[in-house]
């Protein structure tokens, strides 16, 4: 009849907590120290995944945990509810974005609620609220004031056939992921924030996540803002007034360059071009087109035969006067550094592959060969033990072999610089330079500025209003927001051109500056704005006054834990990042970084595939949660291993998870003692386990092992079951006490289960607010058992050992006895007897 029956109990539980409103943080007069635990929000395209149920049951653990740890905890829940999936859905069906991605958000409000992380629901935001997105609007004028939101042209990715800008992501091998056709390049204007100016902090503060974020997603972020160090050198150009300058990592090989490269598709090449010979002019415009369709993929790609067209104009080398024939070539990119680079073909393997191709000289002028001072080689020894000293011949010629010499050594053929190590020979040249004006140290980074202009519908408007008078007009704050307007009538396929264009009603519109006829931006942000501050809206989700309270955020903010997929490791944490530092500048925040910890949960594959939107979801969240319930769903995630690897559903077994949780729960209904019973009267063996759990698990939970705490709970349920079938019985104290810390556990990955059996065992609910009890360090000490020790049949001593000591070990304390020592004296020992752990004898010649 006490049968374990989870659709019931859920049933039982959800209008009960409805009631009680457990979770609601902040509330007046709350003096408890604070938690802020955040899982990345979700996109409402269809129903919740597998991907969400395993990244939402760790967090939800974490939220419940510190609860119980006697912390207001902070964790609320919203949707990223604009952007291309509604939109390409919307297109795909011919209906309107706005009713798909709200029937979508309560799809995955009504599974969220089964699934019952303790969010906080009175701070629930959806993105495409207007509500929401006024405060983007706000964001980007506070950013507009201070001209880190500016506008310029741009290239971007276009497809002639589908009329449309693609993302760096749809090009394949230079061709439209749709439509097959060649991509090339359209400029645009178009609306950027100024993340380069940011780039420094960006990369430095990193230092400060260190062990708190994944190693991982730091070094994706390092290397995605991509700081190099080096020079800016200039060069005069003959037939030109200015000269030129470009980026070298590497300005000690300056004496070994041999020509130049300009990047085709930047205007330097265009002017080069201009002024040579109709033939040359006619040759550059041939492989500009080619070059317009290659993506920086392909571009930066080593493997790829180098190509490239030489421009007929020369560089001056400032060193040595040299003159360097000038080359344009894809391998250089326009917008880095400054598009055209120095090449110095023995040192740099692209500039070699180059060289080699074009047969253009190759000097050498490091000797890679010959020994730094300072650095203490290390030499092998040959298994005489003599030394094995390297070939005396310089360098072999990277011409002949192919291979640039890319390492350290010593500088030759290079005037001034000869004999001087690498890192000598930067500095001086850089002085060198810098004495004559023409250089200076640099530094570049890999990070661009962030393209935020959209072409499309589904997403918040730029409260910017062209006026051809007064040029850009801000919306005065007071009239946003600035509402997208309904979709009926308008074409939203891409054309490369906003589908807000065509709403006239909505885009003409007075001049807020002088009332003359203007009209609004068309374009729209990328959603990515929304996702990269909604962490602060949380902290007053419902204040129609202001975007978030800067008070509120002293008290809450950074966020302690944040918890989501690798896939958001480098733009969304990026973004996060900067806007919390533009934040930090403009006095609204008093820190610098938004996610204090990090954790990113690995991806739920099946028989080793991935679950992608492509493959559809192998392992269907809906179809799992009806079959096995909320409980034995959360308890297989968490068990599955530590949560950054992959969980393969082939070998997870929710059953397995589902017959543990009965075997808990039945035991809640076993328990005859009473709430108020002596825990001191309570089995001491069970006692022990029940404590050494309430010592380890939290530890263990804030370590992320949840998988560890799950199995240390499946030995205390088993412990406590022998008590009852074969030990004092269900009657004893220790049973209760068993029974009761498994519930407070349970309702870290069980919250219905838990919840239950905290009902059975005799009281109101909720355990997810009991607080985690403390273990009695007396039942934590290891265990002893007394070892006699006789010496010719005679007790001599007593020892105090571990009930596992080893017979050995033992032996070896019995003959450290003093008492022993004394009682056998002088006499030699003729045998030892021992019988770990309880005696020892030892016989003495006599
Ligand atoms: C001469 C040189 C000699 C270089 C040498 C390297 C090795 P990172 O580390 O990525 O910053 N470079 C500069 N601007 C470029 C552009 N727009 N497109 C392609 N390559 C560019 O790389 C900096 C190095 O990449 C620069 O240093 C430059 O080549 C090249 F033995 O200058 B180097
Ligand atoms: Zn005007």
């Amino acid at each position: 009849a006490d049968q374990y029956d989870f659709a019931a109990i859920q049933e039982k539980w959800l209008p009960r907590w409805d009631e009680l409103d457990p979770f609601r943080a902040g509330r007046p007069g709350d003096t408890r120290p604070r938690k802020y635990v955040l899982d990345m929000f979700p996109y409402p395209s269809g129903d919740l995944h597998m991907g969400h149920a395993e990244a939402f049951g760790y967090g939800d653990t974490v939220a419940r945990y510190w609860r119980q740890q006697g912390f207001d905890v902070l964790h609320p829940i919203g949707w990223d509810s604009f952007g291309l999936p509604a939109e390409n859905a919307a297109i795909k069906r011919g209906i309107d974005p706005k009713p798909w991605t709200y029937d979508n958000i309560a799809q995955q409000k009504a599974s969220f609620r089964l699934y019952a992380p303790s969010f906080d629901w009175s701070r629930e935001l959806h993105t495409s609220d207007p509500e929401y997105y006024k405060w983007n609007q706000w964001l980007f004028l506070k950013l507009y004031e201070q001209g880190i939101a500016y506008r310029k042209d741009g290239q971007v990715n276009w497809c002639p056939n589908d009329q449309t800008v693609l993302a760096n992501e749809q090009v394949i091998d230079g061709h439209c992921e749709r439509c097959g056709f060649e991509v090339t390049k359209k400029s645009l204007t178009q609306w950027y924030f100024r993340v380069t100016d940011y780039a420094d902090r960006l990369l430095d503060d990193l230092n400060q996540l260190e062990g708190r974020w994944p190693s991982k997603v730091l070094a994706m972020q390092r290397n995605w803002i991509g700081r190099s160090t080096g020079a800016d050198v200039e060069f005069e150009i003959e037939g030109r007034e200015e000269r030129i300058s470009v980026f070298t990592t590497r300005p000690d090989t300056l004496f070994g360059a041999t020509f130049m490269v300009v990047a085709p598709d930047s205007a330097l090449a265009a002017e080069l071009a201009a002024g040579a010979s109709p033939e040359v002019q006619e040759r550059f415009e041939t492989y500009l087109h080619e070059v317009q369709s290659e993506t920086e993929i392909d571009r930066l790609s080593a493997e790829r035969p180098k190509t490239g067209v030489f421009l007929g104009r020369y560089a001056i080398n400032p060193v040595n006067g040299e003159r360097l024939p000038i080359w344009a070539a894809d391998y250089v990119l326009a917008d880095y550094g400054h598009g055209a680079i120095m090449a110095v073909p023995a040192h740099d393997q692209r500039d070699l592959d180059f060289a080699r191709a074009f047969d253009l000289p190759v000097r050498v002028v490091v000797d890679t060969n010959a020994p730094i001072t300072g650095a203490i080689p290390v030499i092998p020894l040959d298994e005489h033990g003599v030394p094995m000293l390297p070939d005396e011949a310089p360098s072999e010629n990277p011409a002949d072999t192919g291979e640039a010499l890319a390492g350290d050594g010593r500088m030759i053929n290079s005037g001034p610089l000869d004999g001087l190590s690498k890192r000598n020979a930067i500095r001086k040249v850089i002085d060198l330079l810098e004495q004559r004006g023409v250089g200076r140290a640099s530094k570049n980074y890999r990070v661009r500025d962030w393209l935020i202009s959209r072409q499309r519908y589904w997403g918040t408007p730029f409260p910017i209003i062209h006026c051809a008078q007064c040029g850009e007009v801000p919306v005065p704050e007071d009239q946003l927001p600035v509402r997208l307007p309904d979709a009926e009538g308008l074409d939203l396929r891409p054309k490369g051109t906003s589908p807000l264009g065509a709403a006239d009603d909505w885009a003409n519109v007075a001049c807020p500056n002088c009332g003359g006829d203007a009209r609004r931006d068309t374009d729209t942000m990328d959603t990515f704005v929304d996702s990269s501050w909604y962490f602060l809206r949380f902290l007053n989700a419902n204040d129609d006054d202001r975007a978030f309270d800067p008070a509120e955020a002293e008290k809450w903010a950074p966020v302690d834990q944040y918890v989501g997929g690798v896939e958001h490791a480098i733009l969304h944490l990026l973004y996060s990042r900067f806007l919390t530092k533009v934040l930090f500048d403009l006095g609204y925040l008093s820190f610098t970084e938004p996610f204090t910890s990090l954790l990113n949960q690995g991806m739920v594959i099946m028989d080793g595939s991935k679950m992608s939107k492509s493959k559809g979801n192998l392992v269907e969240f809906a179809g799992e949660l009806r079959d096995h319930g909320t409980d034995a769903l959360r308890v297989t995630l968490a068990f599955a291993g530590p949560p950054e690897d992959d969980i393969d559903w082939a070998d997870v077994s929710p059953v397995g998870s589902a017959k543990f949780l009965a075997r808990a729960w039945r035991i809640s209904g076993e328990v005859t003692s009473p709430t108020d019973v002596e825990w001191k009267s309570g089995d001491r063996a069970l006692r022990r386990v029940t404590h050494r759990f309430l010592a380890d698990a939290p530890g263990l939970v804030e370590a992320f092992k949840f998988n560890v705490v799950v199995a240390r709970l499946m030995e205390l349920v088993n412990a406590t079951r022998k008590t009852i079938d074969s030990g004092p019985g269900a009657g004893d104290a220790a049973v209760r006490e068993a029974a009761e810390v498994t519930a407070m556990a349970l309702n870290l990955f069980a919250p219905y289960t838990a919840e239950d059996m905290w009902e059975r065992l005799g009281y109101e609910p909720t355990v997810a607010l009991v607080h985690w009890r403390k273990a009695d360090p007396s039942l934590l000490v290891e265990e002893s058992v007394t070892a006699v020790v006789q010496v010719d049949g005679k007790v001599r001593d007593r020892l105090e050992v571990s009930p596992k000591i080893a017979t050995d070990e033992l032996e070896k304390l019995a003959r450290a006895s003093a008492a022993v020592q004394r009682s056998v004296g002088d006499r030699e020992i003729a045998n030892v007897i021992v019988r770990a752990p309880k005696l020892v004898n030892i016989a003495t010649k006599r």
